[in-house]
């Protein structure tokens, strides 16, 4: 199954300079019309402003894209019915010609085949509560452990359980670090109340621990970057939005993959549209702190 690198990404990665990978499910399926696309752009944006060049990852006519166009970012920001696709999904959306918004599994996956070592997103899919009985356990957290990519994300959402979800990363060798802090983000809330072992203290550091990554050859690693105080979710709404979420499951009997948009909406609603403007500072402050991180690491190997 071949994947088609932007002429920019590779000529980029060629040259040993700094590439950020971004995945679409956020625009897809976790952003709402039109904000999705306008993010999608601004984040790419933000890449280039820290002097690195942008790799939206995403799947177009059954054919994975490390780097999507204008065009391919506009078809899946507004096209009905794009598929969410994770890693196992590719070789089906291959076989059929598909379009596909790819997770952070498969976005990481395709990223590293094409050599990009960096990777922003706003959440990572965890372990949800109820998983004892559910099983529903994000294929995220196995692909990291086996794919050598950066993730820069802030935490996972508090509507997943974040001590199992950092218990799993534990169990799977994954590597955890705050990014000055040694707090787990909770998402829409800087802190989730987790400790963590490592905080990196400047790009300049965690460009080291990527790079380190890379020698030992093992899979990818965690960058825990939280949202300023000043500008998290008010605790009280998120803990309104959280607790109608989980009803919201429950009643609707909502389950797998429609778990993670289901909860997105309904967190917008019960925010008055607050929690959706958190989602996109969230996402533009991990861009941003991806593209220094991949401009300190062209800078250590150059
Ligand atoms: N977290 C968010 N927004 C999202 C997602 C996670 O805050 O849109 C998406 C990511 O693409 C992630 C996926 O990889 O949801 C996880 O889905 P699941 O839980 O079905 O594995
Ligand atoms: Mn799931």
């Amino acid at each position: 199954m071949g994947v088609e690198v932007r002429e920019e990404v590779a000529g980029a990665l060629a040259r040993g300079g700094a590439v950020v990978a971004l995945e679409s499910t956020l625009i897809s399926h976790g952003l709402p019309r039109p904000d999705n696309l306008a993010l999608a752009l601004e984040a790419e944006g933000i890449v280039r402003e820290e002097g690195a060049v942008p790799a939206t990852v995403g799947v177009i006519g059954g054919v994975p894209r490390v780097g999507l166009g204008e065009g391919d970012l506009e078809t899946l920001a507004y096209e009905d019915d794009i598929p969410k696709l994770s890693t196992r999904d590719l070789p089906f959306a291959s076989a059929k010609g598909s379009h596909g918004a790819t997770t952070v599994a498969a976005t990481a996956f395709l990223a590293a085949r094409a050599g990009v070592r960096i990777f922003a997103t706003g959440g990572l899919g965890g372990v949800h509560r109820g998983a004892r009985d559910s099983w529903d356990v994000s294929a995220d957290l196995a692909e990291l452990a086996r794919t050598p990519v950066a993730v820069v994300c802030a935490g996972v959402k508090s509507i997943l359980d974040v001590p199992a979800t950092l218990e799993a990363l534990e169990t799977l060798g994954v590597p955890v670090a705050g990014f000055r802090t040694t707090r787990f983000p909770g998402f829409y809330l800087t802190n989730s109340g987790c400790p963590l072992d490592w905080s990196l203290e400047s790009e300049e550091e965690a460009a080291r621990a990527v790079r380190a990554l890379g020698d030992l050859g093992t899979g990818g690693m965690l960058v825990a970057n939280p949202l300023p105080e000043a500008e998290q979710l008010d605790p009280v709404l998120h803990e309104k939005a959280l607790r109608s979420g989980l009803e919201g499951l429950r009643e609707g009997g909502v389950r797998g993959k429609e778990v993670t948009p289901f909860l997105l909406s309904r967190f917008r609603e019960e925010t008055g549209g607050e929690s959706l403007e958190v989602n996109k500072r969230i996402i533009l402050n991990n861009a941003r702190l991806a593209a220094r991180i991949a401009a300190a690491l062209a800078a250590l190997e150059g």
